[in-house]
């Protein structure tokens, strides 16, 4: 059986992911080699290269049981298809091999650490999941599940810790100690979501350390895809939370992607939550993962997309599901600052410069269009009197366009995708209150064919959404209410 399932998966992809055109396809963003992706997984460097993996069912554009699917690059941009890495093809995962985690285990051999889900009867009568902890090990393309699996189950969480929700674990090793440590996902039926911390010497065996944050029915009853890292002086846990109810404008109802700043007792294992923030003001992204890259730097790619728009799509698609561009993470001011990942400038070609235009009503600009672009704005006012709106309207054309808007009266950024061709009820439009700078704002805008990345003052902020928007639909155009400056450099992307 277990051959079987894998097998079955990669002569499927292989058969049915040719058919899919590259234009088809987003240029610059991971899509799934054919049918669903979500989260991102196992994102991790080994034997000289990046690997990510990410939750696959190559089957169907729609969610279903399970596969890891696994890309391989030399430089964060150009991905490489591989086959699909692993398959629900084991009692104890044969409901889903869902999210989890990627290291160069100690033999040097490529470790994955993930989370098997197998459906069980309850006492009551009634059937609920099973969800444990899991290694497999490869050479960076084949992998094969560790014979005494699993590593972690829920009996090792303490009292009242869930069985069904316990996912999504996050391995990292601590030199210092010379150990191992995993974080978590969990929750319990008092307090909601939590993050567990456990520890190993060897990777295969493993003790319960701590709950390191939790929720307290405040933040969502479950945290998925939990994450730590430390960067300066600051330590930070990111999760994401299930159901929460919507605070001011940080975050909104359902599903959200927060991060946590604090201090982590290294000797105690407790966490001392300093701050909880939104990780993306957008509306699609979600489960988050990181990765330290060879050159120390903190790097984050995220699914873009939210369990809640999952059915969105539009008709005769043949994949469904992106990844957000690798962000580079740093901390200012106790505060995460996100940036496209460097190695993107080198996609940029035709460079479109222009300083000092004075906007004052609606403006196109010549040499300003396309659906795969890296745009940056600089508005500003123009003269002593503060204008009241400045709008950028993209992937426009007489019927469609998505706008990102700045109102510096109330510091507000607004982004509409209402008119990106959709014909779903789903919510469209969001409003985040950034950084006032007397009414100046810097808005670096990554355009793809099926999404938007917008990163507000150099990285202050991210906004990601997915739009739908008919190709031919390429049109930019701003709109100001009062007279405000524009500086735009643009470039087209080419992978
Ligand atoms: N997706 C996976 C889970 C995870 C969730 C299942 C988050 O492991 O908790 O596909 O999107």
């Amino acid at each position: 059986m277990a051959m079987n399932l894998l097998a079955k998966a990669r002569a499927y992809e292989e058969e049915y992911g040719r058919l899919i055109s590259d234009l088809e396809r987003p240029s610059y963003h991971i899509s799934p080699t054919v049918g669903w992706l979500n989260d991102p997984n196992g994102f991790s460097y080994y034997d000289g290269k990046y690997h990510l993996f990410y939750q696959y069912n190559p089957y169907s554009t729609q969610w279903d049981t399970m596969h890891w699917g696994h890309l391989v690059s030399e430089d964060l941009l150009h991905w490489k298809r591989l086959p699909a890495a692993l398959a629900p093809d084991q009692e104890y995962d044969c409901a889903g091999v869902f999210s989890g985690s990627g290291l160069m285990a100690p033999d040097g051999r490529h470790l994955l650490m993930y989370t098997g889900v197998q459906i069980v009867d309850r006492p009551d009568g009634g059937r609920e999941d099973r969800q444990v902890q899991c290694l497999a090990f490869g050479d960076g393309t084949d992998y094969v599940k560790y014979e005494n699996n699993p590593v972690i189950t829920p009996e090792m969480l303490p009292e009242g810790g869930s069985t069904v929700d316990f996912r999504d674990p996050k391995i990292f090793r601590d030199e210092e100690e010379g150990c191992y440590y995993a974080v978590v996902g969990s929750c319990t039926r008092e307090e909601g979501g939590n993050v567990a911390l456990f520890r190993s010497r060897d990777i295969f065996h493993w003790e319960f350390v701590s709950i390191l944050d939790r929720s307290e029915q405040r933040y969502g009853y479950m945290w998925e895809c939990p994450d730590y890292f430390r960067i300066d002086d600051t330590d930070i846990i990111l999760i994401s939370p299930m159901k929460l109810s919507a605070e001011g404008l940080e975050f909104h109802c359902g599903n959200n992607a927060a991060y946590l700043t604090g201090n982590y007792d290294r000797e105690k294992h407790t966490f001392e939550r300093k701050g909880i923030f939104s990780l993306d003001y957008g509306i699609d992204f979600y489960a988050p993962q990181t990765m330290t890259a060879p050159d120390g730097r903190r790097i984050m790619i995220a699914w873009m997309q939210t369990p809640e728009t999952r059915h969105s799509q539009p008709a005769g698609i043949k994949w469904f599901g992106q990844l957000t561009v690798p962000r580079e993470l740093t901390v200012k001011e106790g505060r995460l600052l996100q940036r496209p990942i460097r190695e993107l400038e080198a996609c940029r070609r035709g460079r479109v410069f222009y300083r000092d235009v004075l906007l004052n009503g609606h403006a196109g600009l010549a040499g300003l269009k396309g659906r795969c672009v890296d745009m940056t704005l600089r508005v500003r006012p123009a003269g002593r009197s503060l204008y009241r709106l400045f709008s950028v309207r993209i992937a426009a054309d007489d019927r469609h366009y998505t706008s990102i808007s700045y109102r510096p009266g109330d510091s507000m950024l607004s982004f509409d995708r209402s008119f990106s061709g959709l014909n779903h009820y789903i919510v469209s439009d969001r409003d985040v209150h950034v950084g006032y700078r007397e009414g100046e704002i810097k808005i670096r805008i990554l355009i793809d064919r099926f999404s938007v990345e917008a990163f507000v003052n150099d990285g202050e902020q991210a906004l990601t959404f997915t739009i739908y928007t008919p190709q031919e639909a390429d049109g930019i155009f701003f709109e100001t209410d009062g007279a405000a400056l524009l500086d735009v450099e643009k470039y087209d992307m080419v992978l």
